[in-house]
């Protein structure tokens, strides 16, 4: 395959663009939900204190779309690549779990992930499914000590795990060959990974794709326009 070979350590950064092919909607751009839906009200702390139930209406929505949706193509294409036997992690930010379902299985997931709701207060965690979506109606309640659950993603003003980051940042660190694909790169502090991949291994090359050009691009090797279920696919096949 062209670029890799199994010395090769391979690092992919997902975001919201990776999942739009498989109905998920991203948060930027046209036809994304910060155009209809303001984050102040939805993806902060605040947001959730203020009016859990709306917080909860808005992800309940979402998670029905993220339980409904399969893998695409290009996420197909990154467990195939990982059963071929190379060395490739996924670093994502996507809060769904479509990654896992395609069959890779070194997945870090830096906002969190929608289908987990964990307790305010003890941290208790459960999973949704779709009949357990159907039947509640109300902000779910811990049963251990009655404080709200909330969606186990990472909002704006929260910070990442730190053990999460590191392995991260470890990884980069050791990295000769990035993808960045499906994301804007405009959210920290993961917009910041690919220059310090770069600060780390000034010969690492960088592959972006995507719609459009983003902050990223100037010091990728190619950027590669288009959707990326399609173009990641071709890209492998070389
Ligand atoms: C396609 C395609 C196709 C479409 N094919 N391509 C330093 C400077 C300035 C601000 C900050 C800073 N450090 C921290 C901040 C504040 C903040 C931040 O970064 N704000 C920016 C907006 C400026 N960061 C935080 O608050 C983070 N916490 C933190 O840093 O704590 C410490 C701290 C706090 C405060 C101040 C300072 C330090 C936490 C960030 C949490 C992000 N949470 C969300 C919601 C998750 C839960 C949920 O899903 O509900 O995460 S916001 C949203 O954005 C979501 C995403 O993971 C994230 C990134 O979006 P992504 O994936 O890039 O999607 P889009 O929609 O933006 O882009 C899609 C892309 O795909 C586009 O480019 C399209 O062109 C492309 N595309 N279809 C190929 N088919
Ligand atoms: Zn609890």
């Amino acid at each position: 395959m062209r670029e890799f070979d199994q010395e090769t350590k391979l690092t992919v950064i997902t975001g919201a663009g990776f999942s739009q092919a498989s109905g998920i909607p991203t948060f930027r751009g046209k036809d994304g939900l910060w155009k209809n839906y303001n984050a102040a009200d939805l993806a902060t702390p605040h947001a959730f204190k203020k009016d859990p139930k709306l917080v909860w209406e808005w992800y309940k929505w979402r998670l029905n779309i993220v339980l409904n949706a399969k893998p695409n193509t290009g996420h197909l294409k990154l467990a195939e690549v990982e059963d071929q036997g190379y060395d490739i992690v996924l670093l994502t930010q996507n809060v769904d779990d479509l990654h896992e379902r395609a069959g890779s299985r070194n997945v870090i997931h830096l906002h969190g992930e929608i289908r987990q709701a964990r307790c305010v207060c003890c941290g208790d965690r459960f999973s949704w499914t779709i009949d357990l979506l159907e039947n509640t109606e109300d902000v779910p309640k811990c049963k251990s000590c009655n404080s709200f659950y909330r969606p186990d993603v990472v909002w704006f003003s929260e910070s990442l795990n730190h053990n999460i980051i590191q392995n991260c940042v470890d990884r980069l660190t050791i990295t000769n060959v990035l993808i960045v694909a499906g994301t804007s790169m405009v959210v920290y502090p993961v917009a910041e990974f690919p220059f310090l991949a770069k600060r780390q291994n000034p010969s690492i090359k960088i592959f972006e794709f995507n719609l459009d050009y983003t902050p990223i691009s100037k010091i990728a090797s190619q950027t590669i326009l288009g959707s990326v279920e399609k173009t990641l696919p071709s890209f492998f096949s070389y």
